[in-house]
C-alpha cells in the first residue's frame, strides 16, 4: 500500500515544548494558586510517565505530596489549575520562542507539495496545538493538517492508542498507509498499539526510553547542514529525512 499520511505528535516530536514550556506553565499556575509546588527538571522528567497536565498533576499529589489536603472538590481545582497552565503556555507560545524541531517545517513543506495527508495525534490540549503552529510553524499552518486530534477527545490517552485510532477513522485511513512520527515510549506504545509503523526522534527527556517497534529511532529530522544521527535501526536516507526516504521505511 502506498504511503498517504504522516501522522504527528507534538510536544517533544514537532517541538521540544516540555522542559522550557509546559513545565514553567505548570509553575506559573501553582504559584498564581498560591500552592507551593515546584516541578523541577529532573522531576518533570519523572512526571512525564503520565500523560496529560490534568491527569499529570493527580499523579503528583498522590505520588510526591501526600502532605496536602486534598479539598472536596479537588478535581475542579485540578481543571483551573490546567486552564491557568493553558492559558501561560498559550501566552509563551504566542511570543514565538518555542522553535519547531530541525528537519519539521521542511518535512511538512514537502510531503504537501507532494499531496501527502498530514494529521496530528496528541495528548496535550486541542489550543496548545493550534498556538504552538500558528506562532512557530507559521501563520494558517493549522489548515496543513486534515485532523487534529487532541486532548479529552478520547478519554484513554497515550499510552493508550486511541487517538490514533479515532485519527485513522477521522481519515478514512488504513495504518498501513500511514507513518507516525514520536518522541516517547508512551507514544509509541500508542502508535504501535494502532499498529502503526513509527518513526522515533529522541530529545533529552526520551533518549533512554525503549523504542521496541520502532522503525527507526534518529536524533531528529535532520537538515541538509545538519544531519540527523541514528540511534537505532538503520538508516539509508541523504543524513536528513525526506519524503523519499519516509516512503522507502514505509515501504520495508
Ligand atoms: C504530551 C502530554 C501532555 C503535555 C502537557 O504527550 O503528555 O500532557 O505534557 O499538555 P504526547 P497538557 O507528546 O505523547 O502527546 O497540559 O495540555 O496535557
Ligand atoms: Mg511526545
Amino acid at each position: 500500500m502506498p504511503l498517504e499520511a504522516l501522522l504527528f505528535d507534538v510536544d517533544g516530536t514537532l517541538a521540544d515544548t516540555e522542559r522550557d514550556g509546559h513545565r514553567p506553565a505548570f509553575n506559573a499556575a501553582f504559584r498564581e494558586f498560591g500552592l507551593d509546588w515546584d516541578w523541577d527538571v529532573p522531576l518533570y522528567g519523572k512526571l512525564l510517565a503520565i500523560t496529560g497536565g490534568k491527569e499529570r498533576m493527580k499523579h503528583y499529589v498522590d505520588t510526591f505530596r501526600p502532605d496536602f489536603d486534598k479539598p472536596s472538590d479537588f478535581n475542579d481545582l485540578v481543571a483551573e489549575l490546567h486552564k491557568a497552565k493553558t492559558r501561560h503556555y498559550t501566552a509563551m507560545l504566542a511570543e514565538g520562542n518555542v522553535p519547531m524541531r530541525p528537519g519539521v517545517k521542511r518535512l511538512l513543506k514537502e510531503a504537501r507539495a507532494a499531496g501527502i495527508r498530514l494529521a496530528v495525534a496528541t495528548t496535550t490540549t486541542p489550543e496548545n496545538v493550534t498556538g504552538l503552529l500558528e506562532h512557530s510553524l507559521g501563520k494558517g499552518s493549522t489548515e496543513w493538517f486534515e485532523v487534529i486530534a487532541a486532548g479529552d477527545i478520547v478519554p484513554a490517552k497515550k499510552p493508550a492508542p486511541d487517538i490514533y485510532v479515532w485519527a485513522l477513522e477521522k481519515m478514512g485511513l488504513k495504518p498501513e498507509q500511514c507513518l507516525a512520527f514520536e518522541d516517547s515510549e508512551n507514544g509509541i506504545r500508542a502508535s504501535r498499539g494502532a499498529s502503526l509503523k513509527t518513526l522515533i526522534t529522541i530529545n533529552d527527556y526520551t533518549r533512554d526510553h525503549d523504542f521496541s517497534g520502532a522503525a527507526v529511532v534518529l536524533s531528529d529530522l535532520g537538515e541538509p547542514d545538519a544531519p540527523a544521527t541514528a540511534i537505532s535501526g538503520t538508516w539509508e536516507g541523504l543524513g536528513y529525512v525526506t519524503l523519499e526516504s519516509l516512503k522507502a521505511l514505509h515501504r520495508s
